[in-house]
């Protein structure tokens, strides 16, 4: 049980006066996430959080509970990266600030801006007692770009600091602890001259630092087979325009990384795939056969195997290349679509390749990642395309850990911008589910399709509870191959039996409606097209157990 204050309000009694009074701690906090766009709070209630969760519903912020802490901190990860906003996920003190850290890890590794507010016990009791007490400065502090106590007088200090920090380049989670008895307090003066005064949350004009000696394009000039490699820092600064304009003029192939997908058109005739998705190494071939690696906003977090080509590249982001993953003579920092506008005015040169070479490529790629695919059988590919093909244009696409993903995040082909959404900096397994019900939550309007193992799905498979229970369509197809098929493959390479890798199968279609969302099973891809079709216009969730065989896989990987 937790101990609480004398002070603080025990759960089931009225919000204190002060909970929707603009002056409280609470009141601010609530005020500065409403003022950045903020209209859901993703997380878990506790006696030490009331208060605030008050504030909010003050406030006209919706507290969806989820639920456990952890999956509530993907969803408020998931629903900053469809949204392009800040996420925001509550937590109590002790065990539901723990359950919260790997979501926080996740959004910090994945470069996704996110608030993470714990409470804590009250002040008075916070530096010597014991029960439930973790010191969240301490434990926060690796995976966090700051940990922060949020306290009365200095609030609206610390609150700009939070929201400015988390979103500022690279974006990441930003932690917050409030001890229980700090929420109903009135905040000191604002400095800033208050009572909300949101620091500017995105760049208003852009600029160009360069590092390295000597004129910084005459590599790139002098390239004949140049190769852009665009990554998250692509997305952040919506660079797709410039990116197709640069691609178009010069000539040259686009390769982008897995959470980097749908900022170049998947369909464009320069578009040259996925990195380190499935047929990886038709796309490292590419890259290391090219004279010049073009990296725009390309964040070495999404590398899966090593950085192993020689060529040379030429550093285009929005933080220095500090990373010194590939070493890089010439750095172009500033805002990645202002950088690759310069660069393309600076083109003089004929286009570099031909469409139809790049044409090529792609059916190389694309015989890649067929390979092994059985006829007659449910493939991990096939999932993909009869569920691409089911999606009506807007789909947001989210996707667990696993197999299916590394599928999944090459065959699926990219509607735009903040429309996948893959996990690929912590790669924590139990995103996808929760990250679909986040993602119709700030997008209504678009339908919502997850991609799931069968591991990773049981990790966060109760959520779906939470979709009936707010009635969002969210069609979740699980890849069920009864098997930790990523692991099990590494085991099968290393010569090994499947320990602890094989899972009994469950009956998800009885699972599905225990949690009053439809459920169907499919064995084949006719089945599956049947099990999917018009998802988009669906009123209820919808669990597919997809049957697949993954002999598929082992061709791949
Ligand atoms: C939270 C977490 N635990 C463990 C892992 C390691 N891991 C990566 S992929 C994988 C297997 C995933 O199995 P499943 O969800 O069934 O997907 P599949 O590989 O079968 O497509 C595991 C255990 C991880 N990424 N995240
Ligand atoms: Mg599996």
């Amino acid at each position: 049980m937790t101990q609480l204050p004398a002070s603080a309000p025990a759960e089931g009694s009225p919000p204190p006066e002060s909970a929707g009074h603009p002056e409280s701690v609470a009141a601010l906090l609530a005020g500065y996430v409403h003022a950045a766009g903020v209209r859901h709070v993703f997380g878990y209630p506790g006696e030490s959080v009331i208060d605030f969760m008050e504030a909010a519903r003050h406030r006209g912020i919706e507290m969806v509970s989820a639920v456990r802490e952890g999956t509530a901190a993907f969803m408020a990860e998931a629903a900053a990266m469809a949204a392009g906003l800040p996420g925001v996920c509550l937590s109590t003190l002790g065990p539901g600030s723990t359950a919260v850290l790997n979501g926080v890890a996740s959004a910090t590794l994945d470069r996704v801006p996110v608030l993470a507010v714990s409470g804590q016990i009250e002040s008075s009791r916070e530096q010597f007692f014991t029960h439930q007490v973790v010191d969240h400065d301490r434990m926060f502090a690796p995976v966090a770009k700051l940990a922060l106590r949020l306290d009365p007088a200095s609030a609206d200090t610390v609150i700009r600091k939070a929201l400015r920090t988390a979103v500022a380049e690279r974006p990441g989670a930003v932690h917050l602890t409030v001890t229980a008895d700090a929420w109903p307090i009135p905040a000191g003066p604002s400095p800033a001259g208050g009572p909300v005064s949101l620091p500017p949350l995105a760049p208003a004009a852009a600029s160009v630092d360069v590092y390295g000696d000597g004129d910084p394009l005459r590599g790139l000039r002098a390239a004949r087979r140049p190769v852009i490699l665009a990554g998250i820092a692509a997305l952040r600064c919506a660079a797709g325009p410039e990116l197709v304009r640069l691609a178009e003029l010069a000539g040259i192939p686009v390769v982008v990384s897995p959470m980097a997908k749908g900022t170049f058109p998947e369909d464009h005739p320069y578009f040259a795939g996925v990195l380190d998705m499935a047929g990886h190494r038709v796309v490292w071939d590419l890259l290391a056969g090219a004279d010049l690696i073009l990296a725009a906003g390309f964040d070495p977090v999404e590398l899966i195997s090593p950085w192993e080509v020689a060529t040379p590249v030429l550093h285009l982001d929005t933080t220095p290349n500090t990373d010194q993953v590939y070493p890089s003579a010439h750095e172009l920092v500033g805002h990645v679509a202002a950088i690759l506008g310069w660069v393309a005015a600076q083109w003089s040169g004929e286009p570099r390749w031909a469409e139809a070479e790049v044409a090529a490529h792609r059916a190389r790629l694309r015989a890649a990642w067929l390979a092994g695919r059985a006829e007659g059988r449910l493939n991990p590919c096939d999932v993909v395309t009869i569920a691409r093909d089911a999606a009506p244009p807007g789909t947001i696409v989210t996707t667990d850990v696993g197999s299916h993903k590394i599928m999944a995040g090459q065959v699926w082909q990219a509607a735009g911008p903040r429309s996948v959404l893959i996990p690929n900096g912590l790669s924590a397994m139990g995103f996808g589910v929760p990250a679909a019900i986040a993602a119709k939550l700030v997008r209504p309007d678009q339908p919502v399709i997850a991609l799931v193992g069968d591991g990773g799905f049981a990790m966060a498979a109760t959520e779906m509870r939470i979709a009936s229970g707010l009635g969002l369509p969210v069609t979740v197809v699980v890849f069920a191959d009864g098997s930790l098929n990523r692991i099990e493959l590494r085991q099968q390479l290393m010569g090994y039996p499947p320990t602890a890798t094989r899972m009994d199968g469950m009956d998800l279609v009885t699972l599905a409606e225990a949690m009053d969302c439809d459920g169907v099973r499919a064995d084949s891809p006719a089945g599956l097209e049947k099990a999917l079709a018009g998802f988009g216009a669906r009123t209820r969730p919808l669990i597919v157990e997809a049957r697949i065989d993954p002999a598929q896989y082992e061709a791949q990987f």
